[in-house]
This record gives structure tokens, C-alpha cells and sequence, in this order.
């Protein structure tokens, strides 16, 4: 029983610090936008924060296409900063990453779970 957590564990350790390198010795080139257009989404991101970690494969998904489309966004990392995990857990409701937070009007803020949502949430800002 123990053999197979800790089996488990270490192939989840092992197979996100392969994906992690991966990912970094295979990172697109970002795009370039003119100043003004780039001004213009830093704007839109400037007060967004991803809750993530850098070895989970979906967050991973988030963060390449992030970098791909040169979108300037706050990293908070949920393992290696134990008050982002509360706040995730305590305001977003759950902990699962990625999810962004995205502030709203109302100072109630809006966390937005799900890879792909997110994604689709970053494509209507682009
Ligand atoms: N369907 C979700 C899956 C997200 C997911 O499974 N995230 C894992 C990390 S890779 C998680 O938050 N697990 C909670 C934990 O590590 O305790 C997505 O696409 O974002």
C-alpha cells in the first residue's frame, strides 16, 4: 500500500518535471505587437493572477499559451507559496489549478477554473 502511493507520487514527480522540461527547451517564440497593442492587453492583464504550479500539465497548457501570445500575467505558485493555495482554496472555492483570478467591478472577484476556459477567456482579450 505504501510502495504503491509512494510509486505513485514519484512517477506524478518524475513524468511533471519531464513535462516541465520539456516544455521549456520546446517554448514557442512569443509574438511581437506593435507598443500601443501590446500597451493596450497589459492593460486588460495587468490585474489577472494565474494560481498554478510547474509541474501540472494543464497549467502548463495555460502558461505556453501565455508565452506564445505575449500576455504578461502574474504567476502565483500554490506549492511553493502556501498563502496563494489558502486563497485559492478559501475564495476560488476549490483547490484545482490552473484558475484565474480575475477581478471584478464589484471587488468581488471572478476565479475562473478549467484549462480550457481559461484559454478561451485569454482568446476574447487577444
Ligand atoms: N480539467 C482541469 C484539470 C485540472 C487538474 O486536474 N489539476 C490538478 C493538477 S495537474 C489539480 O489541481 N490537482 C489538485 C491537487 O494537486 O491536489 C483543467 O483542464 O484545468
Amino acid at each position: 500500500m505504501v510502495k504503491k502511493i509512494l510509486r505513485r507520487i514519484l512517477g506524478r514527480v518524475i513524468f511533471g518535471n519531464i513535462l516541465r522540461l520539456i516544455n521549456i527547451l520546446t517554448l514557442p517564440k512569443p509574438i511581437t505587437r506593435d507598443s500601443e497593442a501590446q500597451q493596450s492587453v497589459n492593460q486588460q492583464t495587468h490585474k489577472l493572477a494565474l494560481y498554478q504550479f510547474g509541474t501540472c500539465p494543464f497549467c502548463i497548457k495555460v502558461t505556453r499559451f501565455m508565452h506564445k501570445n505575449t500576455l504578461n500575467i502574474e504567476l502565483r505558485d500554490t506549492r511553493k507559496d502556501h498563502n496563494h493555495k489558502t486563497d485559492l482554496v478559501n475564495l476560488g472555492g476549490k483547490y484545482q489549478v490552473p484558475c484565474l483570478r480575475i477581478p471584478q467591478e464589484n471587488d468581488k472577484d471572478l476565479w475562473l477554473y478549467e484549462s480550457d476556459e481559461i484559454i478561451s477567456y485569454f482568446k476574447k482579450l487577444i
